[in-house]
């Protein structure tokens, strides 16, 4: 279990956070001496880079660019006197593939996996009222005992380089803000919240822990502030009369209050904002209060210009002004969790998320996206002799993803791997256990599901009846049978749809990933493939096939915007299926998918 407590950073009366983003000093390592040389005590050089970034796009030289190894980060921080006497954290949104922590040259912490928060813990090390010396080393090679999986080799000249068994760019470094926060002794460490709607009533499932003593006591308010239920004890259940309910674009947020105190005395508060909503599958039906509802959306990439991936607050903003304007209501955080800004935003303005972990590239292959649509299988991925080291590390993921989001009303689904190697017997009881682990976990029970790329086809996949819902990733009419074979691709994917409903899984489908490369430069009477017609060609044929299934109760198409990848023959300065370019403009598509989601009802294909 999670030594630490993932409740996102705040002040409150009883907490302080500050943020420690800005220019860092740093330095790439490039013979891995930095340790020997005591680097952890003080970074050389006077190079600085602003914090939170990925380090590759801002250098003019390649060999920069494509660093792999160790690279270091400093900063001075002054610590308050006012912390002295409360437990002090540094804590990372992200180190982005593993770091180490120095304070004043002593390693003060470790973490491993580049998409989740931790916290090093710095109460004893801390010098309070002076400057304490911050080192990090972050490391950004890829492996198999680690996720996402990859590869790193040498050249001939000695240096590394990461080859990722996935499509995106190994952007790395601290991606996400740094935090400074100080919390009383006696403090609230997590909560539990689940619901149950009833006629004109809700009732809020709660239990929370806490680190000393201290009696918890709760206070919910609605959004003009008017306290609205009361609750005494560190576990039980709160009533609220008439709830406003969390609905799809239409987002309702209470604020619960959670005091530990000690007699008059409050010892620790912290504010959570909550939405209450239900989630359930029942036979094909994805179900939000109750009722059905269809998921339009996108597979996305924290990925922008400059930054690469380093959260940008303002490429967030136009992303979500982006999924307004095309009428989308739902996205997966492929291929990793994101940044935990998007995620209240994204409870703030009512989208449905389908949270990823980062279990992408669990295929030996540096061209997954292309062998999918052969159907050679890879060589059995999960029965390797690393293979018990890299479930260590996936669950653990699991476990921070659902330790960090599970409160969040946006958040309806665990996704616990994307195109994984799942035709071999020995990824059955690999699965198992992840899937197991986010069921208890998860306080709310939010449905599972893994995508799946071509080859786990009806005969060939092992796991498909360990999720909850079927998510799909197909490339017909791309991968498959693109050009002006495209009828043939309708055919083909009309006869795997037939497959799937001979199974009588009795399970909703949503369709994860599908789509075409789209060149935004190229226009082209009749189509050819890249162009943008051609792309709204696929779309179109792609979506007839939607329709005529009453169990596919979803579209998440590849991708809202064109984004960075590793150099190579099948990507033109990077996966361009945007529908949107990087640059946040429309390809003629978005036009298609806006007059299409606008047209389709949120209960589009409800049961009778
Ligand atoms: C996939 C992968 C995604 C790729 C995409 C593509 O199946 O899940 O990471 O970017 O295909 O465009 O090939």
């Amino acid at each position: 279990m999670l030594d630490y407590s993932l409740l996102y950073p705040m002040t409150t009366p009883t907490r302080c956070s500050m943020k420690l983003d800005g220019m860092w000093k740093f330095s790439l390592d490039w013979q891995g001496e930095g340790e020997k040389l005591g680097w952890s005590k003080g970074v050389p050089g006077r190079d600085m880079i602003p914090v939170p970034a990925s380090f590759q796009d801002f250098y003019t030289e390649k060999a920069i660019r494509e660093y792999t190894g160790d690279m270091w980060y400093e900063t001075d921080i002054t610590i308050p006197v006012f912390m002295r006497g409360s437990d002090v954290f540094i804590r990372f949104g992200a180190a982005t593939h593993r770091a180490w922590v120095y304070l004043n040259g002593e390693l003060v912490g470790e973490h491993e996996g580049g998409f989740l928060p931790f916290l090093v813990d710095i109460t004893d090390k801390a010098v309070c009222g002076e400057l304490n010396r911050l080192v990090v080393r972050v490391n950004n090679e890829l492996n198999e005992t680690n996720i996402p999986c990859g590869r790193t080799i040498r050249l001939e000249n000695g240096r590394k380089m990461s080859k990722p068994y996935f499509d995106f760019y190994n952007y790395s470094g601290l991606q996400r803000s740094v935090h400074l926060i100080a919390v009383p002794k006696n403090s609230i460490t997590d909560v539990d919240l689940s619901y149950e709607i009833g006629e004109g009533e809700a009732r809020i499932n709660y239990s929370v822990s806490q680190k000393g003593k201290g009696d918890v006591s709760l206070k919910l308010y609605d959004e003009d502030g008017k306290l609205v239920s009361e609750a005494f004890g560190a576990s039980g259940y709160m009533c609220v009369e008439n709830p406003h309910l969390w609905r799809v674009r239409d987002a309702y947020l209470y604020t619960l209050e959670i005091t530990l105190s000690n007699g008059n005395e409050v010892l620790d508060m912290y504010p959570l904002e909550i939405g209450i909503r239900t989630v359930e599958i029942k036979g094909t039906e994805i179900l939000l209060n109750g009722s059905p509802i269809y998921l339009k959306g996108f597979g996305k990439h924290e990925d922008s210009d400059i930054v690469g991936r380093g959260f940008n607050i303002g490429v967030m903003k136009r992303d979500f002004e982006l999924m307004k304007w095309i009428g989308a209501n739902s996205f997966r955080t492929s291929h990793y969790p994101y940044d935990e800004e998007i995620y209240r935003m994204a409870d703030r303005e009512g989208f449905l998320i389908i949270d990823e972990v980062p279990a992408v590239g669990l295929f030996e292959s540096l061209v997954n996206f292309l062998d999918a649509g052969t159907g050679k299988g890879a060589k059995s991925f999960f029965s390797k002799p690393t293979t018990p080291i890299l479930l260590k590390a996936h669950l653990r993921a699991v476990e921070e993803m659902i330790v960090r989001d599970k409160n969040h009303p946006s958040v309806i689904a665990w996704s616990l791997l994307n195109e994984p190697e799942s035709t071999d017997e020995n990824s059955v009881p690999y699965f198992t256990e992840v899937f197991n682990l986010a069921r208890a976990l998860d306080p709310q029970k939010r449905p599972r599901t893994f995508a799946m790329e071509s080859n786990s086809s009806t005969t060939r996949c092992r796991c498909h009846h360990l999720s909850d819902f079927i998510s799909l990733n197909r490339y017909y009419g791309w991968y498959i049978l693109g050009g002006y074979e495209i009828t043939d691709a309708e055919e083909r994917f009309k006869k795997e749809m037939d497959d799937w409903a001979a199974l009588n899984l009795n399970k909703p489908f949503v369709f994860t990933e599908y789509g075409a490369d789209t060149m935004p430069s190229e226009h082209k009477l009749p189509s050819v493939m890249w162009s943008q017609e051609y792309q709204c060609e696929v779309l179109e044929m792609l979506h007839r096939v939607f329709d005529s299934y009453s169990f596919v109760k979803g579209e998440q198409i590849w991708n809202f915007a064109d984004f960075q990848t590793t150099e190579g023959l099948m990507r033109v300065n990077g996966n361009k299926k945007g529908v949107f370019t990087r640059q946040r403009q429309p390809k003629d598509a978005a036009f298609l998918l806006k007059k299409r989601w606008e047209s389709l009802p949120l209960d589009y294909k409800r049961e009778k």
